[in-house]
């Protein structure tokens, strides 16, 4: 190629390749960014859901969404993300029933334990009419819209040293670690033990020092947090079917067109089928890894245990707050 030629023919390189470069700049400028924040560690199951959400996104609305996910509560500590959605700082998280609780009151029926039978029953009260009125109350006082409930797992009670636990009798005076808020606290009271506030991850620390004698966690979340590291025994008390439930900002949400709703609304279906298939199968099977790493898994008196928490709650304000006949709704839904 003679010289002018080819500096001709450089030079068109170069802007050709400025040109696709700010292409790439305007693109990216333009997606709307969908911040996700979850104290979840990345092995666990509802950690592993947004990566499902975000491929299910990318693939049905491409280069719409720039899907950012953070875990480990590296973006907002647990239990403030409802605060940082309405504040216009997070778009997405999953949040819990105790989360919602504390904006509307009548949702702490959720976070009584021995209420939701097993993982069936919250699918059909979550996803029937009970769930759309609550969430629609939910949408007005939180500003967020809740698209889709999470099986997080049932929750057992974790101790650091082995003992005879058949009631709630039992659990007198164990130290057992709560997530931070009173309506959590209320539960660990409920269940016999004295409870202490900490958050989700100082929990391993807590257990290895013994500033804690006990946690609670669904099993799934105690292999991926690597409690049994640090612990000697699961009680299973099943004492709470616990929901978490994919919400988004409302203003990110009123935002969006119908495909970019739809999207988004897919998406999250997938990411909570995702975590809800992956999470059942693993809690039929996980037992034996317990038992083959040292742990003692112990069966309580769960009748026992159902007994005291039930009553513990009927007469508690919590059950003051709730709407008249909607725990029998929700014991008649099958
Ligand atoms: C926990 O802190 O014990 C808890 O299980 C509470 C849940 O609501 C949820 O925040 C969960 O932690 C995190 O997602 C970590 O698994």
């Amino acid at each position: 190629m003679r010289p002018n030629r080819l500096r001709r023919h450089c030079l068109a390189a170069v802007l050709t390749a400025c040109a696709l470069g700010l292409a790439g700049t305007a693109l990216a400028q333009n997606k709307i960014p969908l911040r996700i924040s979850t104290p979840a560690v990345p092995d666990d199951w509802h950690a592993k859901m947004w990566t499902v959400f975000k491929e299910s996104l990318d693939k049905s609305a491409p280069n719409q969404f720039d899907v950012q996910i953070n875990l480990n509560a590296s973006l907002f500590k647990q239990g403030t993300e409802p605060a940082a959605m309405a504040r216009g700082n997070l778009e997405l998280s999953s949040i819990s029933a105790f989360d919602i609780a504390k904006l509307v009151p009548e949702f702490s029926i959720f976070t009584a334990g021995y209420v939701i039978r097993d993982p069936q029953h919250q699918q059909k009260v979550f996803g029937g009419p009970i769930g759309q009125e609550l969430f629609k109350t939910v949408s007005e006082k939180m500003d967020v819209t809740v698209l889709s409930t999470v099986y997080l797992g049932t929750r057992q009670v974790n101790l650091r040293e082995a003992q005879n636990v058949r009631s709630p009798v039992d659990l007198k005076g164990i130290k057992l670690r709560m997530p931070g808020s009173k309506e959590w606290l209320f539960l660990g009271e409920a269940l016999g033990a004295t409870p202490t506030p900490l958050a989700f991850g100082e929990v391993y620390m807590g257990l290895k020092t013994g500033t804690i004698d006990g946690q609670d966690n669904p099993l799934p979340t105690v292999r991926a947090a690597k409690f049994y590291e640090v612990t000697k025994q699961l009680v299973l008390t099943q004492h709470l079917v616990d929901g978490i439930f994919i919400a988004i900002a409302n203003k990110t949400w009123n935002g969006l067109n119908a495909n970019q709703k739809q999207a988004l609304q897919s998406a999250a279906n997938a990411a909570a089928q995702y975590n809800n298939e992956n999470r059942l199968k693993e809690e039929g099977q996980i037992i034996d890894f317990f038992k083959k790493e040292g742990l003692q898994v112990t069966q309580p008196d769960v009748d026992a245990f159902r007994r005291a928490v039930q009553a513990a709650y009927a007469k508690s304000d919590y059950a003051k707050v709730w709407p008249s006949g909607l725990l029998e709704r929700i014991n008649n839904t099958r």
